[in-house]
């Protein structure tokens, strides 16, 4: 089976440093071999990490209260074509972020690619601490990172194209094919949104209450059977014991095996097209080298199960 990487060593969606080196940490502790050497899988795309450093403009002013925008439109633009290519031809693709700002490019290119390719529309699991559907004027940090779900959903508009202007409907998610898992951390405005569009989402309290297990199945009936899936995973799901390197660390989160299981589970279906892994920071951790290399470890162990490494 064909996979293609793209290795996004991309911070600009936040605003903390070190973010930008999780990919090439990844890579260093074997993820990529392991694909290749132990799930058979036939790599494509990148081997080395792509920091768009050539599409930072100039000047970067704040507009609509989100910062860095021009850059962050101008990487996630080019993300969505390389993310496209690989769809297109049938791969999937998994993208090792950088921050969740990414996945503004990533399930631009693989909606419009499932679109051309299969006539269908993607559902996307989005499995975070956070929901990640702020618009502009919501947030209050004016961290794209919070607003990736709003712009690929349309939620959050905009006309210039220099400022995501440039998705257009063929990029889009149809929020009745969104579903949350995880959440605990969620804005006062974004629980606005969510209950407004009737999304679905299953917060730490569900997973309490039902298991992992049955909140795992009562997300993947409600994107339904033979629906393409991108898995959306903000390592800052896990709780911090797991994954503390992360920029935004929420106590109370999945264990490593719920998260885990989540992937195994949508690995089951059958049905992925794409997986992002994002806001592994390894230089935040308050003891340096063991934290980091625990939450790479973390990572890593998402991205094998939703490969299919645990199938016996
Ligand atoms: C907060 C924190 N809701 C914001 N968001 C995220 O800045 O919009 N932290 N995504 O990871
Ligand atoms: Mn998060
Ligand atoms: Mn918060
Ligand atoms: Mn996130």
């Amino acid at each position: 089976e064909d996979i293609g990487v793209v290795a996004v060593g991309f911070s600009g969606g936040q605003g903390k440093s070190g973010v930008d080196a999780a990919p090439s940490a990844l890579i260093e502790s074997g993820l990529l071999a392991q694909l290749q050497n132990e799930l058979n899988y036939k790599l494509h795309g990148d081997d080395k990490v792509n920091a768009y450093n050539d599409l930072v403009p100039k000047e970067d002013p704040p507009y609509r209260n989100m910062k860095n925008p021009g850059t962050v439109s101008a990487v996630t633009q080019r993300l969505s074509e390389q993310v496209y290519s690989h769809a297109k031809e049938g791969r999937m693709v998994l993208t090792l972020g950088g921050d969740h700002s990414i996945a503004i490019g990533t399930i631009a290119g693989t909606a419009k690619a499932i679109r051309e390719r299969l006539g269908r529309e993607i559902a996307v699991i989005w499995v975070d601490a956070h929901a990640d559907i702020n618009t502009p004027e919501t947030s209050d940090s004016g961290n794209i990172h919070g607003m990736p779900v709003a712009f690929v959903s349309g939620l959050a508009k905009e006309e210039k194209p220099e400022y995501f202007g440039w998705l257009k409907s063929e990029h889009m998610l149809n929020v009745n094919k969104l579903v949350y898992i995880g959440l605990r951390d969620v804005d006062a405005g974004e629980k606005k949104i969510l209950r407004a569009n009737g999304i679905k989402a299953f917060s730490m309290f569900d997973i309490d209450r039902y298991g992992i297990g049955r909140v795992v199945e009562m997300a993947l009936a409600h994107i339904g059977n033979d629906t393409p899936i991108h898995l959306s995973f903000d390592v800052d799901a896990l709780d911090p014991m797991w994954a503390p390197s992360t920029g935004t660390p929420v106590r109370g989160g999945l264990t490593l095996r719920e998260g885990d299981f989540i992937c195994e589970s949508v690995h089951l279906t059958g049905n992925l097209v794409a997986v992002d892994l994002v806001e592994v920071n390894p230089s935040l951790a308050a003891d340096r080298e063991a934290e980091a290399n625990e939450t790479i470890r973390a990572g890593c162990s998402l991205v094998r199960c939703a490969l299919g490494e645990s199938l016996l």
